[in-house]
């Protein structure tokens, strides 16, 4: 890896740019994910590389489906493993939910790399090798699914998703939850609850909010059932753009008084 300082001010938001570039080295991350990666960061300028309110909100949400569903899966793309392989581990053994490898420029040889980095890290439960199941609806590689996993599942949360399958699930009467830096993505509005914020501090937040969860810290807040109906995700998605819109102003308005 590049040797980022510290102490640069762009620091944090360097170091997943070599993380990315490392994935692509061992053969885990695609080069399509770069670019991907940098539609999401501009994304991530916008709204100050930091967790919204709403992605609080939405996180809340997602671990509840989680800890009600029967039968969650996480799927994990060359991105996902590159940025946040821990965190997904971490995540998929608090919430019992098997990690799918789930790939769109699909080789056999990346998908097994991802599967052996997740293993590597500890991960017990990965499939996606013999996905021997097929997604109706999907033209492209994505259709491909574990028939013990994303295709049986009653809960997918689905980093970095792509529109066409984030539909096709949710018209199969799965619950989807995504987390994505665009909220005007296909895959967004389509979810049952986008989280719009970068894959590793979502998951990170997750996390917590999952570990609070299962404490019972938070019993006598709202409880799961009630938090799933009184979501909103178009209306999670309008405050976000609200936000976006909101820092545009007032950054034209600074440059305006300089
Ligand atoms: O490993 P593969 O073959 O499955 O490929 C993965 C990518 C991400 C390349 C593939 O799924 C793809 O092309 O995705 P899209 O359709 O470009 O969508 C990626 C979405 O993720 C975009 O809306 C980005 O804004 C968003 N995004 C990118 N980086 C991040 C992100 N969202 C959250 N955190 C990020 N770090």
């Amino acid at each position: 890896m590049f040797k980022i300082p510290e102490t640069h001010p762009r620091y944090k938001s360097l170091i997943k740019r070599e993380k990315l570039v490392a994935g692509i080295e061992a053969g885990i991350t695609s080069k399509q994910g770069l670019i991907a990666h940098g539609r999401g960061e501009a994304f991530d300028y916008l709204i100050g590389e930091r967790t919204l309110d709403s992605a609080w909100r939405a996180t809340e949400v997602a671990a509840a489906l989680l800890l009600a569903a029967k039968r969650p899966v996480i799927s994990v793309n060359g991105n996902v493993a590159a940025l946040a392989v821990n965190e997904i581990i971490e995540l998929s053994e608090l919430t019992n939910a098997p990690l799918e490898v789930n790939i769109f420029y699909r080789t056999e040889e990346r998908a097994m790399k991802i599967k052996e980095l997740l293993e590597r890290q500890g991960a017990r439960n990965v499939l996606g090798d013999g996905a021997d199941a097929t997604i109706p609806g999907i033209a492209h590689a994505r259709a491909r699914a574990d028939r013990e996993g994303i295709y049986r599942a009653d809960v997918v949360l689905a980093p970095l998703e792509d529109g066409d399958r984030c539909e096709a699930l949710i018209k199969m009467g799965k619950k989807v939850i995504t987390i994505d830096l665009n909220p005007l993505s296909r895959t967004s509005e389509h979810a049952t609850v986008s989280i719009v914020d970068d894959v590793e501090r979502a998951i990170r937040n997750l996390i917590s909010v999952v570990k609070e969860k299962k404490r019972g810290k938070d019993k006598g807040r709202t409880d799961l059932a009630d938090l799933v109906e009184n979501c909103n995700n178009k209306e999670n998605l309008k405050d976000v753009i609200a936000e976006i819109a909101s820092r545009l102003k007032s950054e034209g308005t600074r440059l305006k008084d300089f």
